[in-house]
């Protein structure tokens, strides 16, 4: 035979001396219970519960890009540049002409008309730019294209930021 079967046989013969058939049984016994309980402990879930509540609140805060108002949004945020989400900081206009968008409230389950109107007369605030642009098309389509400076028919045509105004609930 060869030294390395006989190693193995006189280890395995040496092993099954010292061991009785029981205590083999009550090793798998404690090691099956063991795994059955395991899934029983207590699992730290407190994260999971944060980062949901975090993104709540940001669907919530007008100085938040995931403003639940911003979904078509291409610009810095008055919100951030002494203004609010739907009216102008002081010293600037709002355009005339706008983009318009279609957003989801998570609140109601409803959809809103809401319009994108820039603030000109200042140059650009550099706050909280926020770029989401839903159902934007590329530049080829010039018409369906957010990427545009509305204040092009203000006096003053210097971009500042831009607000967001509900028009009305989008009807199914
Ligand atoms: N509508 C915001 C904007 C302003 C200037 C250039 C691109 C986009």
């Amino acid at each position: 035979m060869r030294s390395i079967d006989r190693v193995f046989e006189q280890s395995s013969r040496s092993l099954a001396q010292r061991t009785s058939r029981r205590s083999v049984l009550a090793a798998l016994g404690r090691v099956l219970t063991g795994a059955a309980l395991l899934p029983l402990l207590p699992i730290d879930r407190s994260s999971r519960a944060a980062a949901s509540e975090a993104a709540a609140s940001a669907l919530d805060n007008p100085q938040s890009c995931e403003y639940w108002k911003y979904c078509a949004i291409d610009g810095f945020l008055c919100s951030c540049c002494g203004g609010s989400s739907h009216s102008c900081p002081p010293g600037t206009a709002p355009s005339p002409i706008t983009w318009i968008g279609t957003c989801h409230n998570p609140a109601d389950a409803r959809d809103y008309i809401v319009s994108y109107n820039d603030c000109c007369g200042k140059t650009s605030c550099g706050n909280c730019e926020c770029n989401r642009n839903e159902h934007e098309k590329p530049m080829y389509r010039l018409s369906r294209n957010n990427d545009v400076n509305w204040c092009m028919a203000n006096a003053d045509s210097n971009y500042h930021c831009s607000v967001s105004v509900i028009l009305g609930v989008a009807e199914p």
